[in-house]
């Protein structure tokens, strides 16, 4: 798709509607007609106000996800009628792409190019992958005795609760809600109040394409309130989440406080980037080192924030990340001469600060970048800042930053990288870069990441699983895997 500056200006122009909840088909305030301010990072200022909901709302939503789920609204429609349903909603949201993206960049500050492809674009894509597995899968027979016939189907689970995060809303969305919708499950998502404008309208979209009134529904509100409510529900049957590790943590709390809900989180990292000598082509590591951590602000899952590079290119590999990453033009992220975006709030703004303040208090050096960028717009920018000489002992080489901060390292042998590489408490994903084909799978094998990227980073898709071990996380996102997160399997023993 052509990106035009004058039609996204139109757009931008448009007034955003209040958030609203989506519930059994049909829009609705908070019971209370509580509402909480949308503020756009852009410029700081008011864009809308998003119902700020609580019990009632996801009672409510809840209890419209179990009765569609027990009356078989979607459950038990054919297979392909359900995979006509989804394959109809991506191709509406296809064709709203860039509404869609203008309406998140608004709302969560992502740059226009990477809010398009790596948001409706990404999530039709995610949809349509679902979709065609549907009518494609089959059950099994056991190998048992002769007088016996013994089946194994997949059964969805009942109603899945989704909470998202704000960086990319409508891709991670996407991830969980195509595999638990095609797995035949009703649904009640939750997205971050930081972002939830762009999810809403996929929401009404999936209803426009036909899905069943009931069958996926949305409450809009705090964490606090409305994901509290969700984790603790006695009618939810499995949490699927996507953010800190905080709130995972909280949510496996709530499902031990209430139904035993299973639950699955995907909570960031601290992803390794490790840069051999013999990189198949240094320069074009570089470039996707710098895009590794600085596209979308580093607020990405898998940005891969600790560069490991080996000491003999240390400095010359550097000086090359410092020129992509002064390259970088960063500014309001719908201006089409720009490479880069906002921060989505004032929160992660401060948080890269102090991270930054932090790591050259402990002793790093600062390479590049460092300060707030634009503060006179009122809105949320940072420049990309590349730190060196960053040493285990440092917060920035253990902690999330999830803004543009690059910390560095040299190291020495094959070892010594692995060892770095898995001495924080995450394992999301990690990047390898090496022409030696052995060395490159002798990494992966011992790195503690649920990805290892050879040679490139973030080239994986919809049919690779994505998922963390160790704090990053339990249960992968993506792949045809992500379907058995949403069902259960059933036995049945038949004496013949
Ligand atoms: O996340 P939260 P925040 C990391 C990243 C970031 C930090 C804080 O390091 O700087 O988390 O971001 C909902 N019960 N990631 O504060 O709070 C909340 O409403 C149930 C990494 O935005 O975890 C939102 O929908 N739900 C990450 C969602 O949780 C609750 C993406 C995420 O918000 C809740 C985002 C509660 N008590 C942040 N409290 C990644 N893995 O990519 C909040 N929420």
């Amino acid at each position: 798709m052509t990106l035009d500056q004058s039609r996204i200006d139109a757009l931008r122009a448009q007034p955003v509607a209040q958030g609203l909840n989506f519930i059994d088909g049909r829009s609705y305030a908070a019971s209370d007609g509580a509402v909480m301010p949308v503020i756009s990072p852009i410029d700081g200022r008011h864009l809308t106000d998003l119902a700020a909901s609580g019990q009632a709302e996801v009672d409510r939503a809840v209890a419209a996800a179990r009765r569609s789920f027990e009356a078989g609204d979607w459950s038990e429609l054919s297979p392909v009628e359900r995979k006509r349903i989804l394959l109809k909603w991506a191709d509406l949201i296809e064709t709203q792409a860039l509404d869609l993206a203008v309406l998140g960049a608004r709302d969560n500050g992502t740059d226009i190019r990477s809010a398009l492809k790596g948001e409706p674009l990404s999530a039709a894509q995610t949809i349509r992958f679902y979709a065609e597995a549907i009518d494609k899968r089959n059950g099994e027979i056991t190998p048992t005795r002769n007088d016996v016939l013994s089946l194994i189907d997949r059964e969805p689970v009942g109603v899945v609760g989704i909470i998202t995060p704000w960086n990319f809303p409508l891709m991670i969305g996407a991830w969980k809600l195509a595999p638990a919708l095609a797995a035949g499950n009703s649904v009640v998502i939750k997205p971050s109040e930081e972002a939830s404008l762009s999810t809403l309208r996929i929401v009404q979209l999936a209803h426009e394409a036909g899905l069943p009134s009931g069958v996926l529904n949305a409450v809009t509100g705090r964490g606090i309130d409305v994901g509290a409510a969700m984790g603790l529900h006695m009618d939810i049957d499995v949490m699927a989440f996507t953010g800190s590790g905080g709130v995972g943590r909280l949510l496996m709390e709530y499902s031990a406080q209430s139904n035993l809900k299973r639950v699955y989180l995907e909570l960031g990292g601290k992803s390794p980037n490790i840069v051999f000598p013999d990189a198949p082509d240094l320069d074009r590591a570089a470039a996707e080192t710098a895009a590794s951590i600085f596209r979308n602000n580093g607020q990405v899952c898998v940005a891969a924030s600790r560069l490991i590079v080996h000491r003999d290119i240390h400095d010359d590999f550097l000086a090359k990340v410092r020129d992509h990453a002064t390259a970088l033009k960063i500014g309001d992220p719908l201006d089409l001469s720009l490479t880069t975006g906002a921060l989505a709030n004032a929160a992660q703004l401060s948080k890269t600060q102090g991270a930054v303040a932090r790591a050259i208090d402990e002793g790093a050096d600062l390479w590049t970048g460092g300060h707030q960028l634009h503060a006179d717009s009122g809105g949320f920018y940072h420049e990309p800042t590349v730190l060196t000489g960053v040493t285990s002992a440092m917060g920035i080489a253990q902690n999330e930053v999830f803004g543009p901060v690059l910390a560095a390292r040299s190291f020495d042998t094959e070892h010594e990288a692995v060892a770095i590489a898995n001495e924080t408490v995450y394992g999301l994903s990690s990047v390898v870069w090496s022409r030696d084909i052995s060395r490159a799978h002798r990494m992966s094998r011992r790195i503690k990441s649920g990805t290892v990227q050879v040679n490139c980073f973030s080239g994986a898709d919809v049919t690779s699983p994505l998922g963390g071990v160790k704090q990053s996380g339990n249960g992968s996102d993506r792949s045809l895997h992500a379907l058995e997160k949403y069902e259960n399997l059933k036995a049945t023993w038949i004496q013949l």
